[in-house]
């Protein structure tokens, strides 16, 4: 088993990569804010312990699979990514640009990226392909698939967990990224999914429920993940959209809107100091 990296040090990975988007977004001028602040954690707490790969072989057989489902949330990944060295950090600042290997939703080319993705909806029949795959295979990679509230308004993904439960696709670990907003708004108001532990429950997952911005639950998690068998697992992460900027968080109006300079000076500020708190 991995080693845990200390809290500490991924705290610190989270806020960097927090600004890492927020500069990203800003310098494009368009893009997801909300919904990339809301799953750092998520990725963080996952290829920093985790996830199996070598930035320096991305397409190496013993690979873990990563789908970001939620594509529109990929100045995450793609701050991660760069992290962790799958490219260089200098690269990040072509988000959205002509010609661009960073698209304003993930596409392959880009070492670390398994899928193009952006039309919700996909990524878990994705994912189950991989898992049924690496079954024949005899393979132990592991499948990850994080994917956002409101997507699960989508049928296709109700289709795949009754997919993946039915093949007891226990190489399987959904995440939800729970930050109770879509494009429209609250989630409870556009389409109620309460109670969704009840709803995956009753797809014959395993459903583990975690706050997702806990570094230490979200490890915790996928530790547990790992250990169990003859069903897929599913963790409700719940989150706050635009989670780590004050004037942010739960606005849901930044869903798909960039920071001017101003406000991107101001965030910055804020997790400086955060940081300084860590
Ligand atoms: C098939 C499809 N329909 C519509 C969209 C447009 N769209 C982009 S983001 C989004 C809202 C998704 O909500 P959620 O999954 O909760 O994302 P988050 O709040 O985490 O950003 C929608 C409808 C899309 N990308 N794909």
């Amino acid at each position: 088993m991995k080693k845990r990296p200390a809290v500490k040090e991924l705290k610190k990975i989270a806020n960097d990569t927090r600004i890492e988007i927020l500069k990203m977004l800003t310098c494009a001028g368009s893009g997801h804010t909300g919904g990339s602040l809301s799953m750092v954690e998520l990725l963080v707490g996952l290829y920093f312990y985790k996830f199996r790969c070598d930035p320096e072989k991305p397409l190496c057989d013993t690979r873990d699979i990563f789908i970001l489902s939620k594509g529109h949330g990929c100045p995450a990944l793609y701050a991660v990514l760069a992290h962790m060295n799958f490219f260089k950090k200098e690269e990040l600042c072509t988000l959205r640009k002509t010609g661009t290997r960073l698209q304003g939703h993930p596409q392959k080319g880009l070492p670390g990226i398994e899928t193009s993705s952006g039309s919700l909806g996909q990524g878990l029949s994705i994912a189950n392909g991989h898992a049924l795959a690496a079954r024949l295979d005899k393979d132990i990679r592991r499948i990850y698939c994080i994917m956002g509230d409101g997507e699960l308004d989508e049928g296709q993904i109700w289709e795949a967990a009754l997919t993946a439960a039915h093949y007891k696709l226990d190489n399987v670990c959904g995440i939800v990224d729970n930050n109770k907003f879509q494009i429209d708004g609250p989630i409870e108001e556009i389409k109620a999914l309460e109670p969704l532990k009840d709803k995956w429950k009753a797809f014959n997952w395993c459903v583990l429920e975690i706050d997702g911005h806990n570094i230490e639950e979200v490890m915790d998690a996928y530790d547990k993940a790992e250990t169990i068998k003859g069903k897929p697992t599913i963790i409700l992460a719940h989150t706050v959209k635009g989670k780590g900027v004050s004037f942010f968080e739960n606005q849901n109006k930044y869903h798909g809107v960039a920071p001017t300079k101003e406000e991107l000076v101001r965030a910055i500020k804020e997790l400086e100091t955060e940081r300084e708190q860590i």
